[in-house]
């Protein structure tokens, strides 16, 4: 243990019994602007976070080529134009560390570790209905009592390894890439097996195999990529967007995409001719990123417009690997362009062109055990220096359900989602008053610009606390008619996409036992905003509000 961190250590055991209005759980981005938020509004808070520092998916996620698919001049905050105006970033899609970075820099800027516990993971929080407050204990011992519980905990934090039978007899180096050691891995003259082919596989493979000996990827199912087509920012084009941030921020929080029946100037996919289609996906295909999913209005609710774009991605497969064979493994074939999350790479598939990398298809020859030496499939026997488990998250419930978290009546969260998650707004849970989950399932979080979707939930709880502050009220609770119409009705416009065709991590499908339910809300941030907005000009319906009835209120 470092000086400071004995320092920080005797604070800690120093809180242990001090009391706060509100425990923060993550220092990611949503739990960074939580505490700013709370700061400002003048109540106590302490953030909790497992790492070292600040930073949450983007502190944990350092394996090579780790970029966000959103571009970087949409990917920060807004809520004080100081920060765009001070931080510049370097390229169209800003590298892990990078972004790393900037999360320290907004953290520094508003000096908000010396509100943080590092090092500690919560592993229970219980509410007390007597004294109507939260208890929230960590893995160090210590308790924490506060009124008010946020979970800023992360969709993709719990990193999950596969059940395969004999991965602690492996000799050699295995890594998660959700879980990457700090001081970076050097594969020179080593021979690589990567295990998952989603957006983490995509974008460490090519620089893997430009590095190491040799690499083997193990590919289960195809998924759709477009390349990113990343380049620097000139000074003209950061300057510009400084002027312009605001307003396209504004306008970003607002949008309903083109699936939920937003922005109509898009056509859907026969609207136009196969000659016009075929000019729009390649035009799209050349700007690349995921506004791909927007080349029709239609792609991500009816499956022939889907299948237009998805042969359009195949072709594109067939042209860039020389290979026809290995090009057909690569190609996806048992799920809608989109339905899963759609990845974006630098040169993903001109690596199997590569001569040191080969694509094991385990639909053919499944994985059956890891030796002490590499992995054994159905029809081989491969030897590694190192393996890579690109093999994903337990997504969006993961780490709210790792802990054991009690509401009224010592009722546990993990019974109560035991067929699935059940919220109102994606922000609070029957049973659970004043427990508040930033980007829950319900919400829109994974299928937007998450820096949007954690601004709108942080400063929407804010205000809420700021009303219950203002009435005298003690504790927020959803009513169950309310929780069950809003589940309802995001089943029911997941329920009119594609989405739940695929066996993704959207429905749970990547984790074995895992109750199949479609978690995000499809229909876009901005009516999702506007329907917020109306519960809490109401008054927050949907929602009951009780005045203290043992304590003054925080
Ligand atoms: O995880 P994944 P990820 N044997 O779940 C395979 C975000 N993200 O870390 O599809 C063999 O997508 C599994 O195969 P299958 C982004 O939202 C963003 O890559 O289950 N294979 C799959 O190929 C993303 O969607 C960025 O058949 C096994 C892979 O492992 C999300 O995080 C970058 C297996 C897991 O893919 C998750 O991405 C990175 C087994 N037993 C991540 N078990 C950007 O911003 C699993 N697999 C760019």
């Amino acid at each position: 243990m470092t000086t400071g961190q004995a320092a920080q250590r005797t604070l800690a055991e120093a809180d242990a019994l001090a009391e706060f209005d509100a425990v923060v759980v993550g220092a990611g981005f949503a739990g960074i602007y939580m505490l700013h938020r709370l700061r400002g509004l003048g109540f106590t808070a302490r953030v909790i976070e497992a790492g070292t520092d600040v930073g949450g998916t983007w502190y944990w996620n350092r394996y090579p080529g780790a970029r966000c698919d959103i571009e970087s001049l949409s990917y920060q905050y807004s809520f004080d134009d100081s920060i765009q105006r001070e931080w510049n970033w370097s390229e169209r899609y800003a590298t892990q560390p990078e972004i790393l970075e900037y999360a320290n820099f907004v953290a520094d800027k508003f000096d908000l570790r010396r509100d943080m516990e590092f090092e500690t993971r919560v592993t229970a929080a219980t509410y007390d209905d007597a004294s109507e407050r939260w208890t929230v204990e960590t893995d160090r011992g210590d308790r924490y009592s506060a009124r008010f519980c946020i979970m800023a905990t992360g969709c993709l934090s719990m990193s999950r390894l596969p059940e395969i039978p004999g991965r602690d007899r492996f000799e050699g180096e295995s890594y998660h890439t959700g879980q990457w050691p700090h001081e970076g891995v050097d594969f020179s003259g080593k021979r690589v097996g990567v295990i998952g082919t989603g957006s983490s596989g995509i974008q460490s493979i090519p620089l893997i195999a430009e590095q190491a000996d040799h690499v083997t990827v193990f590919q289960r199912t195809p998924n759709f990529s477009i390349p990113a087509h990343n380049h620097p920012l000139t000074p003209e084009q950061l300057a510009s967007n400084k002027e312009e941030f605001q307003a396209l921020r504004h306008e970003a929080e607002r949008m309903a995409p083109a699936r939920a029946g937003g922005q109509l100037e898009i056509p859907k996919a026969f609207d136009l001719s196969d000659e016009e289609r075929a000019q729009r996906y390649e035009q799209l295909w050349e700007i690349g990123g995921v506004a791909f999913l927007g080349a029709a209005a239609d792609l991500l609710i009816d499956e022939r417009a889907n299948e237009t774009a998805a042969n359009f991605v195949r072709g594109k497969i067939q042209e860039i690997v020389r290979d026809p064979e290995v090009a057909g493994v690569l190609s996806p074939d048992d799920h809608p362009l989109g339905t899963k999350r759609i990845c974006v790479d630098t040169g993903y598939y001109q690596t199997y062109n590569r001569e040191n990398t080969a694509l094991i298809n385990l639909r053919d020859t499944p994985i059956e055990e890891i030796t002490h030496c590499g992995v054994r499939t159905t029809a081989e026997d491969f030897e590694f220096d190192a393996i890579i488990y690109a093999t994903g998250f337990d997504a969006m419930t993961g780490a709210l359900l790792a802990m054991d978290i009690r509401g009224r009546n010592g009722v546990s969260l993990r019974d109560e989602w035991a067929g699935g998650p059940k919220t109102y707004l994606g922000l609070q849970v029957v049973g659970f008053p004043n427990l508040f989950t930033i980007t829950g399932p319900g919400s829109p979080s994974v299928l937007s610009n998450m820096l949007i979707s954690i601004e709108q939930h942080v400063d929407w709880i804010s205000d809420c606390l700021e009303f219950m502050r203002q009435g005298d009220l003690c504790t927020i609770e959803a009513t169950p008619e309310a929780q069950d119409a809003w589940v309802a009705h995001v089943n029911e416009v997941g329920d009119r996409t594609l989405f739940p065709r695929a066996n993704s991590w959207y429905v749970g499908a990547n984790i074995p036992g895992k109750p199949r339910v479609f978690m995000p809300y499809v229909a876009g941030v901005g009516p999702y905003r506007e329907k917020c907005d109306e519960v809490a000009a109401s008054g927050y319906e949907g929602f009951a509000l009780d005045a203290p009835r043992t304590a003054a209120p925080a």
